[in-house]
């Protein structure tokens, strides 16, 4: 196929950038971090969603090198905006096949390394699907990178398979809330779900962040049923470190 022949040479061409979200806590009124999400800059065909190419990476085996880069790109941000005053940490989104091998760890490790960066700052998002790995080597393996003090949260959470009964064993820091829930408040039987999961995170300890909160109705929604934290289009669409900087400025 034709992207997949074009992506074995993206990373030696740069074609790869990075962009981060903001997350915000409501409550505070305060920022608390940034997502990094990859992009493919593709000469032809413009700017390539990660939906269309991490799958092809994942058959291919290059989501190992991508993942690699994306890691290394966001500490050293993480790290420069540090260096400026700007204590936040950063999450990088994770594919279910770099639990295949031991090397989740050293990855890691060595992307905390190279950019001198704390591995508090570091966050990792998994998803739903890490059950169709071997569960208890989930969970060793989160432990590995956990020690590192890398956090780690469930991304998508509540549209894969169904995790729930997973919750109290795969060591986890947060819970995101996904954006199909957050666009569907209005429907009483979708808030009557994350009322259910905010109280659950509550009491397993487990922050929650909702994805894809696009107003205000949204905001009030969410907070009315206890969740502070929030990231989506509202506060600021994934920017690169350009339009991070203009939107700290306009923030200040
Ligand atoms: O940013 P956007 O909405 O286009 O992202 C679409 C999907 O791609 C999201 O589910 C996100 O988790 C995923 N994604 C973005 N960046 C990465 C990455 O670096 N690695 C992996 N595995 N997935 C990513
Ligand atoms: O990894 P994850 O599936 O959480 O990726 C988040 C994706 O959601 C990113 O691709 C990002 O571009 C997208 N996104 C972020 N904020 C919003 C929003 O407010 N509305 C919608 N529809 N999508 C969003
Ligand atoms: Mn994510
Ligand atoms: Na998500």
């Amino acid at each position: 196929m034709e992207l997949e022949k074009d992506l074995h040479r993206a990373l030696e061409l740069e074609e790869f950038f990075v962009v981060y979200q903001p997350k915000w806590n409501v409550k505070t009124d305060r920022l608390v971090g940034f997502e990094a999400l990859i992009r493919w800059r593709h000469p032809r065909l413009g700017v390539v969603s990660p939906v269309e190419f991490i799958p092809i990476a994942e058959e291919t085996g290059l989501i190992f090198p991508i993942t690699r880069w994306a890691l290394e790109q966001a500490c050293r941000q993480c790290r420069a905006w540090q260096d400026r005053g700007i204590d936040q940490p950063v999450s990088v989104n994770l594919s279910v096949k770099l639990f295949y091998g031991e090397i989740l760890y050293d990855l890691v490790e060595s992307a905390l390394n190279r950019a001198q960066l704390d591995g508090r700052l570091l966050e990792l998002e998994i998803t739903e699907s890490m059950v169709l790995h071997d569960v208890n080597d989930v969970i060793r393996q989160l432990e590995q990178v956990r020690s590192l003090g890398v956090k780690v949260s469930m991304d998508d959470f509540g549209t894969g398979y169904s995790s729930i009964g997973l919750l109290d064993r795969i060591p986890l820091d947060a819970l995101k809330l996904d954006s199909l829930f957050t666009n569907d408040l209005d429907t009483p039987s979708k808030r009557a779900i994350i009322n259910a999961i905010v109280l659950m995170a509550e009491n397993l300890k487990l922050e929650v962040i909702a994805e894809g909160v696009e107003n205000k109705e949204h905001i009030d929604y969410l907070t009315g049923l206890g969740c502070h934290v929030m990231q989506g289009f509202y506060y600021g669409q994934p920017m690169d470190s350009e339009e991070i900087n203009e939107w700290l400025n306009n923030r200040k």
